[in-house]
């Protein structure tokens, strides 16, 4: 409890005793003044105004109920679970949703990245070398290894396939991979293939080295954007800091700087020389200046030893949200290709009682084509557990709106049209009456997938805004002629037109 109202129940209680002080000693003055005249009427009267007062004290501490009652604790927000705690809580569920996907070939595809995240907890830690080509990437992981270990060349394109080289920090326990890449925003078509090798090494990196030679070109801060986006762990590389005489390369180091976006911090730009060119001398010669490595070393001893274990563990966390969201992809796919199947089968499966019943207006239209076995089965597709009589009341309040927002009338006007051009004579009322049941049974059992989609709920905007999307969705010149030549085949199934 607060201290001011600590104090303030002090206060109250002091008055409160010394009023009751005042109360009793007055009672027993006006008692003994009464009870001179009679006993009986003294009784009765300060007996009846103690009950009173008891009675008014009794409501007063009832109302002062909430204020008195110790106040609910909030619950204490949770400790924020260690990323591999969470890493291996995701990758369950996303097992889970893995093995809802039917289709084999995807399901044993995203299973095997599963597995291949879960059996990774002690494997080397990756550190990719990305970039555009001839940024050097090579040359600096000769630098790093201290031997040559690939092909440097002037000419992009000189790394063609992925090379995976083995190397350890000293003092750091774990062990480290480090993978040269191609480079990226090459031309041709086998640039384009080589980039796509690169970029999905980099979304598999514990942390990527993206090297570059000058400022930013368009296609690699586009890159740099969605890996930052994405929550990738980087360092942004400026290599052949030995072209730049002094003031420019602090001026490109501050631009460089500026792209990044937190949580990444300037410390995480470093400018290196991995092979500098001999410079040519005033008096003659040349000058070869040594490989500058130093910036890059530091920092990466730096996050290594203070990061290391994280970097794995929030690795493997954003893979498995990314496989995660692959498996829900495929699931929605799925179930939406079913929910398709139910609602097509729905939609003429009262059209032709619709077409002979004999009530008029348009009303009771919606009312009879929504069925509640649909609302059943398509929430059993998304898992739910819809009864019958839910269905129903499910089914009636989609009815309600669909007559509400005029979509019964829109539709029936919208199907004569459509219809006259492919029907000619042949569609009467009783006919459209059927196809416009179809069709209003379709846009409600649209509007339910998108219910049960949600979690079973109609969004912010209600279940208008969702019927009256579907409405228009379903409008589509090409959904309406496939619909439309659908009809025209059913019609001349059902009973004969009467005149
Ligand atoms: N001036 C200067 N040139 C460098 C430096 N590092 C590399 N180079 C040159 O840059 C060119 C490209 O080097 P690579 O290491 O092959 O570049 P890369 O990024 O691996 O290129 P790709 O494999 O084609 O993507 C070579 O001619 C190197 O000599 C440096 O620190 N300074
Ligand atoms: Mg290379």
């Amino acid at each position: 409890m607060a201290r001011w109202r600590w104090i303030v129940s002090l206060v109250g209680l002091v008055l409160v005793l010394a009023a009751l002080l005042v109360l009793v000693d007055g009672l027993l003055r006006f008692y003994g003044v009464l009870a001179l005249v009679s006993p009986l009427l003294a009784r009765l009267v300060v007996g009846g105004i103690v009950v009173a007062g008891l009675g008014a004290l009794g409501y007063g501490l009832y109302r002062l109920r909430p204020f008195l009652r110790p106040r609910r604790r909030r619950p204490r927000p949770q400790a924020p679970r260690r990323p591999e705690e969470a890493a291996a809580a995701s990758l369950q569920a996303v097992q889970h949703q893995v093995d809802q996907i039917q289709d084999q070939v995807t399901r044993q595809a995203l299973r095997q990245k599963a597995q291949a995240l879960q059996t990774s907890s002690d494997r080397a830690l990756t550190l990719t070398v990305f970039g555009v080509g001839s940024a050097g990437k090579t040359a600096i992981i000769n630098a790093l290894l201290g031997q040559t270990v690939g092909e440097v060349g002037a000419a992009m394109g000189t790394t063609q396939t992925p090379q995976t080289y083995a190397w350890q920090l000293p003092r750091l326990p774990r062990s480290l991979q480090l993978i040269d890449t191609p480079g990226i925003a090459e031309v041709g078509v086998s640039g384009t293939e080589r980039e796509q090798v690169a970029r999905e090494l980099a979304a598999a990196a514990d942390l990527i080295l993206f090297v570059v030679d000058d400022d930013l070109r368009q296609a690699e801060y586009a890159v740099l954007q969605g890996l930052m986006a994405m929550g990738k762990r980087l360092l942004l590389v400026l290599n052949k800091a030995d072209r730049y005489p002094e003031a420019d390369l602090a001026a490109l180091l501050d631009r460089l700087r500026s792209r990044l976006v937190p949580p990444l911090s300037s410390d995480d730009v470093v400018a290196i020389a991995a092979l500098p060119q001999p410079l040519p001398q005033v008096g003659g010669g040349w000058l070869q200046m040594r490989p500058n490595l130093r910036p890059l070393q530091a920092r990466l001893v730096d996050v290594l030893r203070e990061e290391g274990e994280t970097l794995i563990a929030d690795n493997l966390l954003l893979q498995t949200e990314q496989l995660g969201a692959a498996a829900r992809q495929q699931i929605d796919t799925q179930r939406q290709a079913e929910a398709e199947a139910i609602i097509d089968r729905y939609q003429w499966l009262g059209a032709g009682a619709i077409a002979i019943t004999p009530l008029p207006g348009l009303d009771f239209l919606a009312t009879a084509a929504i069925n509640a076995q649909m609302v059943v089965e398509l929430s059993q597709v998304y898992g739910g557990e819809v009864s019958l009589e839910e269905g129903k009341a499910l089914a009636l309040s989609v009815a309600k709106t669909l007559t509400g927002l005029g979509v019964v009338k829109g539709t029936v006007d919208l199907l004569a049209l459509g219809l006259q051009t492919n029907l000619a004579t042949v569609v009467a009322g009783r006919a459209l009456k059927g196809i416009s049941g179809a069709y209003l049974t379709r846009i409600a059992g649209k509007s339910f997938v998108e219910y049960f989609r949600q979690n079973q709920s109609w969004g912010d905007d209600g279940m208008g805004a969702v019927v009256e999307q579907q409405f228009r969705l379903n409008q589509r010149d090409a959904v309406m002629k496939a619909f439309i030549q659908e009809a025209v085949d059913r019609v001349a199934t059902w009973a004969p037109d009467q005149p």
